[in-house]
């Protein structure tokens, strides 16, 4: 590590979660810090994700920092431009864009317990840090299918998180593979411009009403003029998101009303009885995540597109061959199949104390954390939007920030107490997650669907499964109790809570 570059608090990834880690911990005096971020601006996800139609499905006071909240959103759902340029605006006011690097890559990053510091190796040089923070993404790291002979189509595939623009859409074939989040906002978007479409879907999903609108200049100013009124907007916006999660993990019948109004717009919207009883969907609502459209029906109901629900068997060099032996020829191949969750790749690239990865960790013990931030066995390491963090139905900016709380007042704990480092105990881990394990089996996300929010063992591992405000309460505090420690020579934390002296380590608190 001679050539290591020394900092304090080495940050991964510059989209809402790493650079709002950068912005706070400036704030809060811890500025020896550096994000790297393998892309060449800030955004994350919403620089990525540029497909036709891409959109928030949640609405924009909500899904703001709540210390960058922006008068001058132009709809209540806004567009992924508009996204981009908000977090874009956010960095450069924010002062901390001289602290990102951006094209580089972290290769790997791994825990040197006998110095107590992380080694960072990256496409643009090693660095020694004392806090290492993942903020790498949860819906980032493109899962394309596993179908016999897709490497071979002659024509173009590329998946909606690397929408490729140069590709020409308008008058040709088109085939797109899912019908989650991302396909339903791509579908509307090219139908009227392609030549013929086919929507592979093999799962309905529930779609419900987008209740969108433009916001008028006069409301905008008035957002930028009545203190309070953005906030209070916010709030309800909130509270109306947070009543879904009586019916999502509690009450099945408080979901009543949503399925209805799913199965009202299906009928509404498509006529012809064949196309609507394939879109009926044959789940309970809210087991994957629910999705927002007024157009995907309206779209899959025009002459030009097909909706096939016949297994894909396999690509053909022309085209997509179904179970049934037709074979569906396309020019351009659209595969909108998600993302890797619990088994992303950046999990094998962290390694802890006992030189395990994370992936080798989560691969054999589930993927599981303390507040869903800190993971035993990688000490000072803190993980945003990690286990148990997802949501479907509200922001995921609240969750961050409630994050970001318990990682400052950790940092603020380890300076006021001389600690050289924290590791949360297995023991409370574990409790902790045996806890959440019994919250979430009686949740709608294991009703017996397959989504993102599951593990191979049929595990929700990347779900909140409760109210927010309650992850909230549970990381407003460090709570150094949970935690092994060790602290410097003489500091008050070395004394106060019975050390020990351990050879090379400062001492360790058990
Ligand atoms: O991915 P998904 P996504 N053959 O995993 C199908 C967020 N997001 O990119 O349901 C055929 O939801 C799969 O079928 P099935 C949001 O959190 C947010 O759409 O598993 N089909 C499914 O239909 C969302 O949840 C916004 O049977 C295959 C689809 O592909 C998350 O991103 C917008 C297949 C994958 O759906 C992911 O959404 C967009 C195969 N081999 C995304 N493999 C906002 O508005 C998979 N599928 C904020």
């Amino acid at each position: 590590m001679d050539q290591a570059t020394v900092v304090d608090v080495f940050i991964v990834g510059a989209g809402f979660s790493g650079l709002g880690a950068a912005i706070r911990l400036t704030r809060e005096g811890f500025d020896d810090l550096v994000v790297v971020d393998r892309g060449r601006d800030v955004g994350g996800t919403w620089r990525d994700n540029t497909y036709p139609g891409a959109a928030c499905d949640v609405p924009s006071h909500l899904y703001s920092y709540s210390f960058a909240l922006n008068p001058d959103w132009s709809r209540a759902f806004s567009p992924q431009s508009e996204i981009f340029e908000y977090i874009r605006g956010v960095a450069a006011e924010s002062g901390v864009l001289d602290k990102i690097r951006f094209g580089v890559e972290v290769l790997s990053a791994e825990y040197d317990e006998g110095r107590e510091r992380w080694a960072v190796h990256t496409s643009d040089g090693d660095f020694d840090a004392r806090v290492l923070i993942s903020a790498a993404g949860v819906l980032c790291e493109p899962k394309m299918p596993e179908i016999e002979g897709i490497s071979d189509f002659s024509g173009d595939v590329f998946h909606t998180a690397r929408w490729d623009h140069s590709i020409p859409l308008a008058g040709r074939r088109v085939a797109v593979i899912g019908t989650g989040a991302s396909a339903i906002q791509v579908v509307p978007s090219i139908a009227s411009e392609v030549g013929h479409l086919d929507v592979y879907q093999r799962t309905a999903p529930w779609v419900l009403p987008r209740i969108d609108r433009h916001y008028p200049r006069l409301e905008r100013s008035l957002y930028k003029k009545v203190p309070g009124l953005q906030r209070l907007v916010r709030g309800l916006q909130y509270v109306s998101r947070e009543f879904q999660v009586v019916g999502l993990t509690r009450t099945r019948a408080a979901l009543a009303p949503i399925r209805a109004l799913g199965r009202a717009q299906l009928l509404r919207q498509v006529r012809d009885r064949d196309l609507r009883r394939k879109l009926t969907p044959r789940f309970e609502i809210g087991c994957k995540r629910i999705l927002l459209s007024n157009t995907w029906y309206p779209a899959l109901s025009r002459a030009n597109v097909d909706v096939i629900t016949d297994p894909i068997a396999r690509v053909a060099s022309e085209g997509v061959v179904t179970a049934d032996g037709l074979e569906h020829p396309a020019d351009v191949l659209v595969v909108a199949t998600g993302f890797h969750v619990t088994d992303s790749p950046a999990f094998e690239r962290i390694r802890g104390v006992d030189g395990r990865s994370l992936a080798e960790k989560w691969e054999s013990d589930g993927m599981e954390a303390y507040k869903g931030t800190t993971v035993a066995g990688y000490p000072n390491m803190f993980v945003l939007i990690g286990p148990a963090t997802g949501l479907g139905h509200s922001s995921m900016i609240y969750m961050i920030e409630s994050q970001l709380n318990y990682v400052a007042d950790a940092m603020r704990t380890m300076r006021e107490r001389g600690l050289r480092t924290v590791d949360v105990r297995e023991s409370v881990q574990d409790a902790y997650n045996e806890e959440l394990r019994a919250g979430t089996a009686d949740t709608v996300w294991v009703a017996g669907c397959q989504s993102w929010y599951l593990d191979d063992k049929g595990n929700a591992p990347a779900v909140w499964p409760d109210f927010t405000f309650s992850f909230r309460n549970q990381t407003r505090e460090f709570d150094l109790s949970a935690y092994r420690r060790t602290a410097e020579e003489d500091a008050p934390g070395a004394t106060d809570r019975g050390t020990v002296a351990v050879a090379g380590h400062g001492s360790v608190t058990r």
